[in-house]
C-alpha cells in the first residue's frame, strides 16, 4: 500500500500546502506531513534539499517526488477513486475551476493574505472586489449546474473544494461577507471536518510570519 509523506509549508499560511492536504485527510488516505515552518531561519535551504521546484508542497512516494498543489492532487486522482466528479462534463468544469484557481486571483492572494488565525475586516480594493466577484459567480455556477447530489461545488467534495478552501479562510480572515449561495457554500466549507482539522492545528502553531501578522 502506498505511503505518502506530504512536505509542507505552516498550516495557517501555506495556502498552497493546504490543498493536498484537505484531500488526503478529506478522503482518508494514509500519509505522514513534514512541517517546513516558512520563514524560519533556514527554511529555503530545507525546502530546496527535499523540492525540486524549492517550494511546499511535494508529496513523496517511494522513489517519486511530485511537487505542485494540483499536479499531487492529480497523482493522488490517478492512484484513489472519488476525487474528482464522475460524470466527464462535470469533471472537466472541475478542473477548470481548478487551474483557474491555480493560475488566477493575484489581487486577492497578495492583498488578502492567508493567515487562518487572523480576523481583521478589511474593504476590498477594486482589484480584490473583481477577483471576489469572479470567485462569488463561480461558485454559484457550480451550485446551480453541479451541485444537486450535496452541498460542495460538484455535490460531493472534490478537488475542486480543495483548491478552493484557501479562499474561505482568507474571506473568513478579512471579513469578506457572502450570500446566497456563495455565503452557503463558504459556510459548509468551514465546517467540513477536514478544514476544521487544519484550522486546529493552524491555530495551535507557535510560528509568526511578522509581514503576514501586522498590516
Ligand atoms: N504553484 C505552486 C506554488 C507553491 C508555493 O508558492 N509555495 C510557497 C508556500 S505556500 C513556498 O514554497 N514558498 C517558499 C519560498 O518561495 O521560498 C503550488 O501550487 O504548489
Amino acid at each position: 500500500m502506498a505511503h505518502y509523506t506530504l512536505v509542507m509549508g505552516n498550516k495557517n499560511y501555506s495556502s498552497w500546502s493546504m490543498r493536498p492536504w484537505l484531500v488526503l485527510r478529506h478522503f482518508g488516505i494514509a500519509f505522514s506531513e513534514q512541517l517546513i515552518p516558512l520563514f524560519e531561519p533556514g527554511y529555503d535551504a530545507a525546502i530546496r534539499a527535499v523540492s525540486p521546484s524549492g517550494k511546499v508542497p511535494l508529496l513523496v512516494d517511494g522513489d517519486l517526488q511530485v511537487w505542485d498543489s494540483l499536479a499531487i492532487c492529480e497523482y493522488l486522482a490517478e492512484r484513489h477513486p472519488g476525487l474528482w466528479p464522475r460524470d466527464p462534463a462535470a469533471r472537466a468544469i472541475a478542473r477548470s475551476v481548478s487551474a483557474e484557481m491555480h493560475s488566477s486571483f493575484l489581487a486577492l492572494r497578495m492583498n488578502f493574505q492567508c493567515n487562518i488565525r487572523r480576523r481583521t475586516p478589511r474593504a476590498p480594493t477594486p482589484e480584490v472586489q473583481a477577483d471576489i466577484n469572479r470567485i462569488v459567480a463561480l461558485w454559484t455556477d457550480c451550485r446551480a449546474r453541479f451541485g444537486d447530489d450535496g452541498p460542495y461545488l460538484f455535490g460531493a467534495f472534490s478537488i475542486a473544494d480543495a483548491m478552493y478552501a484557501p479562499v474561505c479562510f482568507r474571506f473568513q480572515t478579512w471579513g469578506v461577507q457572502l450570500s446566497g449561495a456563495a455565503g452557503v457554500y463558504m459556510a459548509t466549507m468551514l465546517a467540513t471536518p477536514a478544514l476544521q482539522d487544519l484550522a486546529r492545528d493552524a491555530i495551535a502553531e507557535p510560528y509568526r510570519i511578522g509581514k503576514y501578522e501586522s498590516d
